[in-house]
């Protein structure tokens, strides 16, 4: 059989030095690669190509690849193309010379103003005693018109879902209130911003002129200034897809459906104007049809993360198992399997978020990140994917 057309290359995200789970842990979940980001940069700045190199030395001394950068962030003042606007994307372009230089040809971002990943409950146990990420519908309105008061909030939701809100309010004690607060509001791990409530909503006041029409026109101007130095050094840019995948807190998203990536590509058709193809992020829509959007995207799907949600009529998710939910993991994995064939390539894959589980729920762990789960995850996706391919492709 050939190992080259029919796997993928397995990676895990690494958050650097102070992360708990280590080069040698990775190393020893059968990955290869690794997908990290220097964090310590203040956003907006230069990657230099000394710190680049040292941060690759690290990964190489310990048997790994820096197979892809998640992320070198978009800063705001791209999004709202205010303030240091055009400094902060030749900022950007000087970056991705950088990292070419260096080697390093896989570049993640997103276009989500404001936050990156939103959830409201960082350990929803689920049946099996482990932990999973949640997004509670309730919860959320509850922060954004009972806690933020964002002005305008009450016409993003319904009367009834007020009340449940209220309701879901009165329920918690004080800590709960406040850990769904710094859930929201705190930063998850690789979002590269933190606010205070007060701070919040001044960062969501920059947005009221942006409505999504303006974002996107934003994030094409981005890209039409970038592409051009990927083009030129050869690097590719791979968008991760709004998560949720919806507009939230009176924040445009532009960055949820398929008809949102065809405009980003007829916009900017370089091929190095690609995808992050996140099935967690883009799978929370039923509308969002997953293995037809590999067949449509495949040759810019360039970046792979595999995670399920569950999600219910109220519009709460979990992040499920990643083999149960409502993602069809068969399909999705066929169908990146099909294109990595017709590609005659592999592509970096890593199994997105975990449960807390086993050892790993006595320890301090970042939410999404601990080993046990992602190890579970990633030896489930590495078993589909080997059967696939063996019966699939096997000579
Ligand atoms: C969450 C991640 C995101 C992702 C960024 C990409 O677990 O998938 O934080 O890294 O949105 O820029």
């Amino acid at each position: 059989m050939n190992a080259v057309k029919s796997s993928f290359v397995e990676t895990m995200r690494w958050f650097g030095p102070n992360d708990p789970v280590s080069l040698a842990d990775i190393l020893q979940a059968g990955c290869t690669g690794v997908v990290t980001a220097l964090h310590h940069v203040p956003n907006g700045e230069v990657w230099t190509q000394q710190a680049i190199q040292e941060r690759k030395d690290e990964i190489e001394k310990a048997g790994l690849k820096w197979s892809v950068v998640e992320s070198v962030p978009v800063h705001e003042n791209i999004k709202t193309q205010t303030g240091n606007h055009v400094e902060y994307i030749e900022n950007y372009q000087q970056s991705i010379r950088n990292l070419a230089a260096c080697d390093i040809r896989i570049v993640t971002y997103n276009f989500m103003p404001v936050l990156d990943w939103t959830r409201t409950d960082l350990a929803f146990e689920t049946a099996d005693g482990s932990k999973a990420l949640k997004f509670e519908r309730s919860a959320f309105i509850a922060f954004d018109h009972l806690l933020l008061k964002r002005p305008g909030s009450e016409s993003s939701y319904t009367v009834e879902e007020i009340s449940s809100a209220k309701e879901r309010l009165a329920s918690m004690s004080e800590a709960e209130i406040h850990k769904l607060e710094r859930n929201i509001i705190a930063g998850l791990p690789g979002s590269e911003e933190s606010f205070t409530l007060e701070k919040f909503q001044l960062a969501l006041d920059t947005y009221k002129d942006v409505d999504a029409a303006a974002l996107k026109k934003h994030l094409i101007h981005f890209l039409q200034q970038v592409l051009p130095v990927c083009d030129e050094v050869g690097v590719k840019m791979v968008i991760h897809p709004d998560d949720p995948p919806y507009p939230i807190l009176g924040l445009p998203r532009v960055v949820s459906t398929a008809a949102d990536i065809r405009d980003l590509i007829e916009a900017v058709p370089s091929l190095n104007n690609g995808l992050c193809f996140c099935t967690g992020s883009f799978g929370v829509r039923p509308d969002n049809d997953l293995p037809a959007m590999v067949e449509e995207f495949g040759e810019r799907i360039n970046f792979i993360h595999l995670r399920s949600t569950r999600r219910n009529a109220a519009g709460d998710f979990y992040e499920d198992n990643h083999l149960e939910g409502d993602v069809d993991m068969f399909a999705v994995v066929k169908a990146l399997l099909s294109i990595m064939h017709k590609r005659n390539e592999s592509l970096p894959m890593r199994p997105d978020h975990g449960h807390q589980m086993l050892d790993d729920l006595k320890k301090k762990t970042n939410p999404g990140y601990s080993a046990i789960g992602r190890l579970r995850g990633l030896a489930e996706l590495r078993g589909l994917a080997y059967g696939i391919a063996r019966s699939a492709y096997a000579d």
